[in-house]
């Protein structure tokens, strides 16, 4: 589930961070406000003037990183106008520090004699920032404004609506959510649309905004030489934008047939629920009964596709739940006196925090269990797991790397569900990353690219089977045999699978908005067309271009670069694969559970140690035997699945049209 998030630096302050994100998010960008080096006054073009630029970005990235960290943390947490500005102040100063030293590195393009580990070092840092920003300092400042108003802009988004007492209540984005995830499925389409409604009008201001965002970061980003800021993004993995390009329409190919399947069941499933009328047989699913704000995942509609019912119930969220009630129940017994209603809440907050620590244990342990070491006390102390009471935090799920030498924390207020416990072992992956490489120097303090870092922490979850949940307590009892598995893996496929379209999508949008192929009076236009091409989903009504749908997801107006999930949802299988492998594991990948395999253990970790000191290939190659991302593992995982999803849609019509250059299509008309 996503949080609401507000964070005025987020765009920025993930430069840094590395909060979930990859190799732009690298050390270097850490370093600070910028005083500008006596070698930039008199440019050298030596390699010994390249080693002494690598060594500078490092320096500042060593002394700066828990300054920009406690300002970053401070404003995500704690979020006031005075902690805003501090942090609005930082991104401004990393920005001009990165954009800088981005400049500076070009000067050794046609150096002779660079060491192989400094020329490394000078292609990160020339495709280090994610919001490349203009030399112009006020055009820089603009930027930064910008980036800081559309985030607080997200965090602060809420939606009013009259209460059954006719009085006006407003809610945050956790509240929307579960209206529209609708894990009881009991909610009318007209509830759930109306708060899909409620969320989406919450980015029309920042409309205009972005528009001006793009065009400052194009400005940076062409002074850098890249064509656009997509350009810029699509140079991070070892090979030509183009080709980059080619890889992941490669991977969407080897994919989309899974998808088509999954989208044409669930259709059925949906309008033998609600009717023709509101999901038609053909055509596109109102993107609003997908369980989920963004129809990004889809597994709170498993009980309406379970295969085959009276198998064991995979529900862990009940058992999460019960264990936090149990605690409450535990702390109440042990409550002297009479609480008073304020005792309660108080008590209620303990429970909910008590169990957030049980859950990132459960995860920790997983971890300790493959060889890594156990997090730091002051992981413990400094993390934020629950959301506080007191006051509004970003709650979108981050991991943070402090101070570049154990200061590692995770920011997610955390609840008693099963996604919660999915979403901590994410973000255990990228700080396990931190930690594996935190002893490479800071420029190489990231991960091989951005996709690998965030497939680690999934690639733990799919050891997450139904016998090993069994084994930890989460689930009562589990079967073996042929419906269990088909039952077990249409769950996470609604997840897995139903990902990789959106996954791919958000920076189709984010790229064709950069190259100007979006223009910005189409934003809203395009993003829907290109949802109903990949996802063959429709908008729940008629769109506008006074709405700014693609504002609604965090990674926009936080700047966050997205193909990185795509790739990850393919690469975690491959990860997956080889270190089942290498536990000697023999029967189907998704029975495979590799908790407690030193081997396995041993050959993550060695990769993770790596960080992005060499070309992704050759860690790929290390772990898995190929230095190509594929989606063979993936395949080959749900294989059990596809031939009941093809036995399943045999004479259907599956598949749906989208109409060239027509506006989106409202969800009762039938796609033609
Ligand atoms: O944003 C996230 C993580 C932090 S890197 C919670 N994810 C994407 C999303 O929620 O949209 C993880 C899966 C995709
Ligand atoms: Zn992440």
């Amino acid at each position: 589930m996503m949080k609401s998030s507000f964070a005025i630096a987020t765009g920025v302050g993930l430069l840094f961070l590395a909060a979930c994100n990859g190799p732009k998010e690298s050390a270097d960008a850490a370093a600070a406000p910028a005083p500008v080096p006596a070698a930039a006054a008199k440019p050298g073009t030596t390699a010994a003037d390249a080693d002494a630029l690598v060594a500078e970005v490092d320096k500042y990235a060593v002394d700066n990183a828990a300054r920009l960290g406690a300002a970053f943390w401070i404003a995500q947490t704690y979020i006031t106008d005075d902690a805003q500005l501090l942090a609005a102040n930082a991104t401004e100063e990393q920005l001009e520090f990165q954009s800088a030293k981005a400049e500076e590195a070009k000067r050794f393009n046609d150096t002779p004699g660079l060491s192989p580990e400094t020329a490394r070092a000078l292609t990160l840092i020339k495709l280090g920032p994610t919001m490349p920003a203009p030399s112009d300092p006020a055009k820089r400042k603009e930027l930064a404004a910008i980036a800081a108003k559309m985030d607080a802009n997200y965090g602060a988004g809420q939606w009013c609506r009259p209460n059954a007492a006719g009085q006006e209540e407003c809610l945050k984005l956790q509240q929307i959510e579960k209206i529209v995830d609708n894990v009881e499925l009991k909610n009318t389409p007209a509830q759930i649309e109306a708060a899909w409604n409620g969320w989406h009008q919450t980015s029309r201001p920042i409309r205009k905004d972005y528009q001006r965002f793009t065009e400052l970061m194009n400005e940076g980003a062409s002074q850098l030489g890249f064509k656009d800021t997509g350009e810029l993004w699509r140079g991070g993995y070892d090979m030509s934008p183009a080709e980059f390009d080619a890889e992941v329409e490669r991977l969407w190919g080897q994919v989309k047939p899974m998808y088509d399947d999954l989208h044409c069941l669930v259709r059925d499933k949906l309008n033998k629920k609600y009717g023709d009328a509101v999901v038609p047989k053909d055509g596109l699913i109102p993107a609003h009964l997908l369980g989920n704000m963004w129809a990004q995942q889809w597994s709170n509609l498993y009980p309406l596709l379970e295969p085959y019912p009276g198998q064991d119930s995979l529900d862990v969220s009940s058992a999460l739940k019960a264990q936090r009630d149990a605690e409450y129940k535990t702390l109440l017994a042990a409550f002297k006196g009479k609480p008073t209603p304020s005792d309660i809440a108080e008590l209620e907050h303990k429970a909910d925090a008590a169990q957030a620590v049980k859950m990132a244990k459960v995860a920790e342990d997983f971890y300790v269990s493959l060889g890594f070491p156990k997090l730091p006390e002051s992981f413990w102390a400094k993390s934020l797991l629950v959301q506080p009471r007191d006051r509004d935090v970003v709650c979108h799920a981050s991991a943070w790397d402090m101070n570049l030498k154990g200061d590692v924390r995770i920011k997610q207020c955390i609840e008693p569900d099963e996604e919660e416990l999915t979403t901590i072992h994410h973000e255990l992956g990228h700080i396990y990353y931190y930690l594996s490489y935190n002893h490479l120097r800071p420029v190489f303090q990231s991960g091989a690219h951005d996709g690998f870092h965030e497939a680690i922490g999934d690639t733990i979850t799919l050891s997450l089977t139904p016998e090993h949940l069994k084994k930890i307590g989460l689930v009562k009892s589990v079967q073996k045999n042929d419906k269990a598995t088909i039952n077990s893996q249409m769950k996470l496929a609604l997840d897995k699978i139903v990902f990789l379209p959106w996954g791919k999508l958000v920076d189709q949008w984010r790229w064709k908005v950069f190259s100007g192929q979006i223009k910005p009076e189409d934003y809203n236009a395009g993003w829907w067309k290109l949802r109903e091409q990949y996802q063959g989903v429709s908008p729940p009504n008629a769109r506008s271009e006074d709405d700014f749908d693609p504002g609604a997801k965090y990674h926009i107006p936080g700047n966050t670069p997205y193909t990185r999930y795509f790739l990850s949802f393919v690469l975690q299988f491959q990860f997956q694969k080889a270190l089942c492998d290498a536990s000697g594991f023999k029967g189907p990948l998704s029975e495979c559970d590799v908790y407690g395999n030193a081997e396995a253990g041993k050959r993550f970790i060695e990769m993770l140690a790596l960080g992005s000191s060499q070309p992704w290939p050759d860690t790929l190659e290390k772990l898995t035997g190929t230095r190509k991302m594929d989606a063979s593992a993936i395949i080959e995982y749900f294989t059990p699945l596809i031939a009941y999803m093809k036995e399943q849609n045999q004479g259907k019509s599956c598949g749906w049209k989208v109409p060239e250059d027509a506006p989106a299509a409202a969800a009762a008309a039938p796609a033609t």
